[in-house]
């Protein structure tokens, strides 16, 4: 016969045993689920909302239409050809000379990215209207050795890209990484930082870091890019 004491302690053990097999179980799938998250690929897309603030996001779009943007261009496998069907978009370059916002980018960039300014391009500025895309490439060049060498001449590859939406008014236009399955959504002001070549060895272009601009569907997009190349320019 067990007594009420020996009954109630019975079933405390068995209720605290209940609760710790649940808390484990949770405990396990919370970490696995993570864990499944970082060892499926190595390689991670990098999001930075806020990196610049509205007011900065609306300087630089002013600065670039002030300078008035070029159809973008895009160079064939095999030649120096247009094709322009790939990136339907127009462009303007603005150096830290243009503006105080501009060098404040490059200064964040070089913060961010612990590379110092001396590898960074200047910031190319690209607005897309309804229609516009750039279809999915690489940002480090993937093209014969010849023409990979006139890259090298200058600052080498481009070893990351820090891109930043100064816009997000309109319909599409995400930013697809096409390898990853996965789509970062244009945020006024966020940046996205991703590798282009391996670190530790840099003619070796990440696969994973094929990416487009999804065609937009409605409205404008404004996007710019700091590439920071693998030695200094
Ligand atoms: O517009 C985008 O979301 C992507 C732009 C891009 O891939 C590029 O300019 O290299």
């Amino acid at each position: 016969m067990i007594d009420r004491t020996a009954c109630y302690v019975i079933s405390c053990c068995v209720l605290g045993v209940i609760i710790a097999l649940v808390g484990w179980y949770v405990y396990l799938k919370v970490k696995g689920t993570a864990g499944c998250e970082k060892f499926t690929s190595d390689y991670e897309v990098h999001e930075f909302p806020h990196f610049l603030t509205d007011e900065e996001c609306e300087a630089v779009i002013a600065l670039s239409k002030r300078r008035g943007l070029e159809p973008s261009r895009v160079y064939s496998k095999d030649a120096d050809l247009l094709e322009p069907d790939m990136r339907v978009s127009e462009q303007v370059w603005l150096s830290d000379g243009d503006e105080a916002v501009i060098a404040a980018i490059s200064k964040r960039a070089a913060d961010l990215t612990k590379v110092p300014e001396s590898h960074q391009e200047q910031l190319q500025v690209v607005h897309y209207d309804a229609g516009g895309k750039f279809t999915p490439h690489y940002d480090a060049c993937d093209d014969k050795p010849e023409v990979c060498a006139r890259l090298d001449e200058r600052g080498g590859q481009r070893l990351a890209t820090l891109l930043i939406y100064l816009n997000d008014d309109f319909e599409g236009g995400g930013t697809n990484f096409v390898k990853l399955n996965k789509t970062v959504v244009p945020e006024k002001g966020k940046a996205v930082l991703f590798y282009n070549v391996d670190p530790k060895n840099n003619n070796e272009i990440i696969r994973d870091s094929m990416h487009e601009g999804a065609p937009v569907k409605s409205g404008e997009k404004w996007i710019a890019n700091k590439w920071v190349r693998v030695r200094p320019l």
